[in-house]
């Protein structure tokens, strides 16, 4: 497959789309999407409606419509737009063969271009909108109609209530209201559940051409204007603002709504613009990551930051990231273990806040990671698999369904699945160490890192015969091997977030012994516990390499069939089935889903070389990489083994998951399309973690710098225990620039030897 035939390179930061096909309109509307972390605008045509895939995907609004899957509702859509010029329709529709039509996607400012040229006229349709990071309920949008022959130009707009939703309408009691002194529609809606007001509206103006008429028009879930305009110069031209609030922003969202309506209209879509791009350049100081000798990679590096940066709700400290992000309703708009391991890396090493947002998520979802626990027979905090506002589970028992018999399967995810509890535990060791913020631990980790603790007391077993503790009956990372003993990953993790719980309770003890007190009263620890945690920390059993430096991924592994994913392919009575539990290809074999061992050592800086080369060699050959987590893992484990071009390769296939649509869009049944946006974060790890081999541990900061030779150098900052570092990177040669403004030298290590940066200097190594 060619990149040519899902879009064309423009600059480092822009991608176009000369001409668009109808197969890949769910992959236009999620990779060309507008957001900023409160809602996600998906790139379809202003004439375009749900069979087009038209969404805007809403933060917050958590409710189920089919009684099974809860998720974000959309917005009603308050860009809709349907154009008439001299009685005969313009627009470019599939299947009609009215316009031309050429996108193009700045992923700089996150601004959606498109421009329709009529195939039997000189129209054209000229339009662009972004989502504002200044205010993040509006999306500002100009739109333009020129070369018009005929003089007579009826214009549709307003707020279309019929939109594409996954798992059911999620909006009812639709009223619509249009003020015109202030040029104001408004539509208001509840979701059908939780009976969330949701209050879309639009203001706009006319720059060019002269309204003739106007009327009204109510249908039962929208409200449009009719319009007739004639033009001015062959030319017609307006501004429109959407504006989205809901219930769970404000208490009066319809008031809240209309006066940002006016607001916006009032300074205009240059000045919004403006603004928006601002934040964005303030965003990019911290989190750009420049590739120079390729400017194809440059793009799509640029793609998957700003996917990752849009996903991410950066203004709460209340709301998960979904793991499709805000570009559709699949994945239910909620939190996965993608969450920590994935989005919020680059996070803690930029915009620190943000890191710190999204555990304090984690702490405010503490009661639903108890509830579940409790649910289960469990005692601590065990954190949901698929986890929304509440924390609660929002993973369905039955999430696949056997596509041959039409049964629908038992999945465990969420209740096997544990590792997500000590991945947000490992989390929280890991946003210690890069910032030293010994309060947020103290005010909020702690009590994570105790209930996760509590939690895995109570999951392991002891094993008399072997006198050590086991986890049975559970699945690690890779997916394809539900119901399995000891699955490596989840061991260390398990010994992992332990041994932090501890750490921070004697930190607590020596240092905050009032706080621990009040901790200790409000979740009725007892110190028997801390001592079980000892104990169990001690006695864990963690596979270690066998005589061949192999870890088993779990207990048994070895001795399933040895065989590849290709040959599995061939096994398949039908492509959509589910490959995993009960009964998939894979189950019985060796061939996994994702990285799973590899992942433990992404993470854990704990196995010789030798360890690494031997398993990754093992498991390489065995991983279908059915996960978009998976190609990133790879590669950073391919760049600690100084294999540049393999972890280039890797690179390539996890930069461009989503800009060439490599992965499937329904899995088992199930719609899983939309932005992938732990692939997305990953490409951060990649480069930081994998190219310039960065590790932050409680050595402190070092770098294993290596370059894939189809790039010249690759720059990136750090933001390093609140102090601020330049790093690039070339073939021959590592800088590190300490910015003026650092208050502490800067330690660090590359490859062997040790370099203390000061303030404002520069140091460049010779690699
Ligand atoms: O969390 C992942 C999981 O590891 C693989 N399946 C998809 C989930 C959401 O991205």
């Amino acid at each position: 497959m060619d990149y040519q035939d899902f879009f064309r390179i423009k600059d480092d930061w822009n991608i176009k789309i000369e001409e668009l096909k109808d197969e890949q309109l769910v992959h236009y509307g999620s990779n060309l999407l507008c957001g900023n972390g409160y809602l996600g605008y998906r790139g379809t045509l202003e004439e375009w409606g749900k069979d087009e895939y038209q969404a805007c995907v809403i933060t917050d609004t958590y409710d189920m419509a089919d009684g099974k899957w809860r998720e974000l509702s959309n917005s009603p859509n308050a860009l809709f737009t349907e154009v008439k010029v001299g009685g005969e329709k313009l627009g470019d529709y599939p299947e009609e063969d009215l316009m031309t039509t050429e996108l193009d996607f700045d992923y700089k400012y996150g601004v959606f271009k498109r421009n329709s040229k009529a195939k039997n006229s000189t129209a054209e349709i000229v339009s662009e909108r972004f989502a504002s990071y200044d205010n993040l309920h509006l999306i500002a949008n100009k739109y333009q109609l020129n070369n018009l022959e005929e003089d007579e130009v009826e214009i549709k707009l307003g707020i279309k209530g019929d939109i594409w939703d996954l798992n059911g309408s999620h909006l009812e009691n639709f009223s619509g209201e249009y003020d015109s002194q202030k040029n104001i529609l408004y539509l208001k809606a509840n979701t059908v559940e939780k009976n969330i007001d949701l209050i879309t509206a639009l203001s706009f103006d006319f720059k060019k051409g002269e309204i003739e008429s106007l009327k009204v028009e109510n249908e039962e879930k929208s409200i449009y204007l009719l319009l007739k305009i004639k033009p001015e110069n062959k030319l017609v031209k307006f501004e429109r603002n959407m504006l989205v609030y809901s219930s769970n922003d404000l208490e009066n969202p319809l008031e809240k709504a209309v006066e940002a309506a006016a607001e916006a209209a009032a300074e205009g879509y240059q000045q919004l613009k403006q603004e928006h791009q601002h934040v964005w350049d303030k965003k990019w100081e911290l989190m750009d990551i420049k590739v120079a000798g390729n400017q194809l990679d440059q793009l799509a590096v640029h793609f998957n930051l700003y996917h990752n940066i849009i996903a991410t709700p950066a203004h709460s400290e209340f709301l998960p990231i979904g793991a499709r992000g805000l570009s559709c309703q699949a994945y239910q708009g909620a939190a996965f273990w993608d969450q920590e391991i994935f989005n919020l890396p680059m996070f803690l090493f930029t915009e620190t806040e943000t890191a710190k947002n999204i555990l304090k998520y984690r702490y405010h979802t503490l009661d639903g990671a108890r509830k579940k626990a409790k649910d289960l027979g469990y005692d601590g905090a065990f954190y949901a698999w698929i986890s929304g506002k509440s924390g609660q589970e929002l993973c369905p028992s039955f999430f696949f369904k056997d596509v041959i018999s039409g049964r629908k399967i038992r999945n465990h995810f969420n209740d096997w699945q544990i590792h997500v509890s000590p991945d947000i535990s490992y989390t929280i060791w890991k946003y210690y160490i890069a910032t030293d913020d010994l309060d947020f631990v103290v005010d909020y980790g702690s009590e994570i890192l105790f209930e996760v603790a509590r939690f895995l007391h109570s999951r392991v077993h002891y094993n008399q015969y072997k006198d050590q503790y086991e986890i049975i009956r559970l699945l690690g990372p890779d997916e394809y091997h539900e119901n399995v003993d000891n699955n490596a990953f989840t061991n260390y993790q398990t010994r992992y977030a332990l041994k932090k719980a501890l750490y921070f309770y004697y930190k607590m003890e020596n240092e905050y012994p009032e706080k621990l007190k009040n901790l200790k009263e409000k979740i009725d620890l007892q110190e028997s516990e801390v001592t079980a945690w000892q104990e169990i920390a001690e006695k864990i059993y963690l596979p270690e390499p066998d005589e061949n430096m192999l870890i088993e991924q779990f207990d048994g592994y070895f001795d399933l069939e040895d065989t590849t994913a290709e040959v599995l392919e061939e096994r398949l009575i039908d492509k959509q089935e589910y490959w995993g539990w009960p009964n998939g290809v894979a189950v019985f074999t060796q061939v996994i889903k994702q990285a799973d061992v590899i992942q433990l050592f992404t993470m854990h800086d704990i196995f010789s070389e030798e360890v690494l080369a031997a398993n990754y060699d093992y498991y390489e050959p065995r991983t279908q990489h059915g996960s978009s987590l998976s190609p990133s893992q790879y590669a950073i484990v391919a760049a600690r083994l100084g294999r540049a071009e393999e972890a280039y390769d890797y690179f390539e296939t996890s930069a461009f998951i989503d800009l060439m649509s490599t992965n499937k869009a329904v899995s088992g049944g199930t719609f899983i399309g939309g932005v992938h946006t732990a692939a997305a974060g990953g490409i951060w790890q990649l480069i930081v973690n994998g190219f310039a081999g960065m590790k932050v541990n409680r050595k402190g900061l070092s770098f294993m710098p290596i370059l894939p030779e189809e790039w010249d150098s690759v720059e990136f900052n750090l933001n390093y225990k609140a102090n601020k570092l330049k790093i690039k990177l070339s073939s021959d040669s590592f800088t590190v620039k300490a910015s003026a403004s650092n208050k502490n030298l800067v330690a660090f290590k590359v490859e062997d030897q040790h370099y203390k940066a000061a303030a404002g200097e520069e140091i460049n190594i010779k690699i």
